[in-house]
């Protein structure tokens, strides 16, 4: 389980987009660790601003700081998080990684290694959030839809969607 660390001096920040759901998974993760953060709205693609570009080298969101240390790939951010939050279960946690690479027919094979809640979630949450919205049907993936949808009926989740800076 993803604890918070209360000596941690510097918050971290987010560089978000409301419509972003790679920034989503971090919302999400932020969420349930309940880590504090400081998250800024940057307008996404043609209306990115020219000093978000300096900052991030492809100027995609999300972008992550942690006291002066920025990670520009949302699943590397989210590894980072679960280290940072001391998950360090090393089979849990090759599980997880295996499970942030989406390829649907084997996630059904991969969502069997998993054990709690965690990054791998936070991922898969996100990556997915806008599916129900969208119709995609994803029935032939009962593992995979079961823990989507235990992961969208999570409090965070509903914390995570309400913090989307805009
Ligand atoms: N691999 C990157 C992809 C980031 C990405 O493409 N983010 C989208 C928003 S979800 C974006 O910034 N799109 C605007 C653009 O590509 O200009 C990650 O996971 O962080």
């Amino acid at each position: 389980m993803l604890r918070p660390d209360p000596t941690r001096r510097m918050p971290l920040t987010l560089y978000d987009n409301a419509l972003s759901t790679n920034a989503q998974k971090l919302r999400f993760l932020l969420a349930e660790a309940e880590i504090a953060y400081e998250a800024i709205a940057v307008a996404l693609g043609p209306l990115c601003p020219p000093w978000y570009g300096e900052r991030h080298p492809f100027a995609t969101i999300p972008l992550l700081v942690d006291d002066g240390f920025a990670l520009y790939e949302s699943n590397t951010m989210l590894r980072y998080l679960a280290d940072r939050e001391r998950r360090t279960d090393p089979r849990a946690k090759a599980a997880a990684l295996q499970a942030l690479t989406p390829v649907l027919t084997a996630f059904e094979v991969l969502l069997n290694e998993l054990d709690g809640f965690g990054i791998a979630d936070c991922a898969l949450a996100g990556r997915f959030a806008t599916a129900p919205r969208l119709g995609v049907d994803l029935s032939d993936w009962p593992l995979l839809t079961a823990r989507l949808q235990a992961a969208w009926a999570r409090p965070s989740w509903s914390a995570s969607l309400a913090a989307a800076a805009r």
